[in-house]
């Protein structure tokens, strides 16, 4: 006689759970009795059933279903707090064929995302948000959640939520089925054998919505976080079939993906290579591409920057046209700012770090390479932070270095002077870049292309000042006067280190 097997692991799932670190890899990580893992098997069984997994892209943002690239044999990202629909927004409109999933839970969705969720819903952009809805944030141990019941006890409201203090509710689904563009909107609950069939045929209805090009779907499942709420598994179906129901009450709130055509949307500026070009113009120029690498060591280190003068200078822009050019050049880039009361004739300063792999931390301390100072005090301060053999370029009309850097290397050129004489003291930032493109032409360049490597720095003003069109013609001008200082200098041999 066959054996009739009746439960099995969908095939929506790995075969094994590879990518969970430690032994354990056939179990989720989730708690006994927690809703994610029964939702999780609905979708996965679904996603087979459906033979859609190879085009199916499943986007989990921050919350205790952080994890799903784990389970899910199919396309997966991980994304910050609340901000799937986002991400899943541009995916869609980049790759329309892809079937976007959107797995939030209510702190996710309700909370921090809501913004990104409800214009999501309101644009009727084509996915599925699959909305779980247990009333608490449990990733981070049982705060309240905007789905937070009347009276419901949690870690931030102890004595319960109060509705003149915190409010009622949100009632998510409502909201979203008044909404004119989405298709559908069903709210399902995951206790009882009865309600999880009815959650299926919702999350198969969605799928098929999303397969079908109709636009935007949303299931929501009141769902159990037994450990948070202190039940055991009988206490959490009781409190989500009668206190979350009676507050939530189960149904279709809307189902119109019959009476809407197919979405085509115009891909035009979305067309991935106009995106590319955008990102990545050398590569598609047909220069360096994102895999070239530079052989040289210095190359390969990462290169972490401190730019820093008084309020006013420039220095963020400084920063910022530093990045952008690394960014042309295929650079992983970050730009810190420091803000706050400098702003106001202090000293401002800002740290960017540009890496051939991705970038750590982005703040910069004591292990600066290059400080690039336009004051006194930035040089005061900052210089103690440079690191053995790292390089101080100043602006030598508003500052000076000590005499003992020990094994630094310095550079100074007269920026402000020499942009005062231009007409305007306010482009020295770009005659220290000019000053830099010469100096540490070797920080920054890749293969032999000189020309190249200006026109990455004109393209770093052209980005920088794209909001100030009169001034860009004057910092080009700046650029390369600090160039022709910065060459003058080393030809003179008048460097100081
Ligand atoms: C930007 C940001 N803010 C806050 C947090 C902390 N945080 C992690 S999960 C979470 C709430 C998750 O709750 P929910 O979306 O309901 O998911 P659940 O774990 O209940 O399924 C919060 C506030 C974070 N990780 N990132
Ligand atoms: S804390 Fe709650 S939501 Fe998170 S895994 Fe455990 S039961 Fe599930
Ligand atoms: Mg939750």
């Amino acid at each position: 006689m066959t054996e009739k097997i009746k439960l099995q692991r969908p095939k929506g799932f790995f075969s094994k759970f590879d990518r969970r670190p430690g032994p354990v890899k056939t179990n989720m990580h989730y708690c006994p009795g927690c809703g994610h893992g029964i939702m999780h098997k609905l979708i996965a069984e679904a996603l087979a059933d459906f033979d859609m997994q190879q085009n199916t892209i499943f986007i989990a943002p921050v919350g205790c279903a952080v994890f799903t690239y784990y389970y899910f044999d199919c396309g997966g990202i991980s994304v910050p707090h609340g901000r799937a629909p986002a991400v899943a927004t541009g995916i869609v409109r980049a790759t329309p064929d892809a079937h976007v999933i959107s797995y939030q839970g209510d702190g996710d969705l309700a909370a921090i995302g809501l913004n990104n969720f409800l214009q999501a819903a309101n644009r009727g952009e084509n996915m599925v948000v699959f909305f779980v809805n247990n009333a608490i944030y449990g990733m981070t141990g049982g705060q309240m959640a905007p789905t937070t019941l009347p009276g419901q006890k949690t870690v931030t409201c102890p004595n319960g939520r109060s509705t003149v203090n915190e409010g009622y509710p949100l009632k998510v689904s409502e909201m979203v089925a008044a909404l004119d563009s989405p298709v559908y909107v069903e709210r399902v609950a995951l206790s009882t054998t009865k309600n999880i069939m009815q959650a299926r045929r919702a999350v198969r209805k969605a799928l098929q919505n999303v397969i079908n090009k109709k636009g935007f779907s949303m299931v929501e499942a009141l769902s159990g976080c037994p450990v948070n709420l202190n039940f055991n598994a009988q206490e959490m179906n009781e409190f989500i079939d009668n206190q979350m129901m009676s507050y939530f009450p189960l149904g279709c709130l809307k189902d119109i993906a019959d009476n809407r055509d197919p979405i085509k949307r115009p891909v035009s500026i979305y067309a991935k290579n106009k995106v590319k070009a955008v990102l990545f113009p050398q590569a598609v120029d047909g220069g360096v591409d994102a895999e070239f690498e530079n052989p040289s060591e210095l190359f390969k280190k990462e290169r972490r920057i401190k730019c820093a003068g008084f309020g006013g200078q420039g220095i963020l822009s400084l920063g910022m046209m530093i990045a952008s050019m690394a960014k042309l050049r295929n650079f992983n880039v970050s730009w810190l700012p420091s803000y706050g009361p400098e702003k106001r004739g202090g000293t401002a300063n800002c740290s960017v770090v540009l890496s051939r792999s991705e970038v750590g931390s982005p703040l910069i301390d004591s292990d600066c390479n290059l400080l690039i100072a336009m004051n006194q005090p930035s040089i005061d301060k900052y210089l103690p932070e440079l690191k053995d053999k790292g390089v101080l370029l100043y602006d030598s009309s508003t500052a000076s270095a000590p005499e003992n850097i020990g094994n630094r290397i310095v550079y100074s050129v007269a920026a402000s002077n020499i942009a005062e004489k231009m007409g305007s003291i306010k482009c020295a930032n770009s005659v220290m870049l000019g000053a830099l493109a010469v100096i540490l032409r070797d920080y920054f360049l890749e293969k032999d292309d000189p020309q190249d490597f200006d026109r990455v720095f004109e393209e770093a003003i052209l980005d920088c000042f794209s909001h100030k069109k009169n001034t860009i013609r004057l910092n080009f001008n700046a650029y390369y006067a600090g160039k022709k200082a910065a060459l003058e200098i080393l030809q003179s041999s008048t460097v100081k280190g």
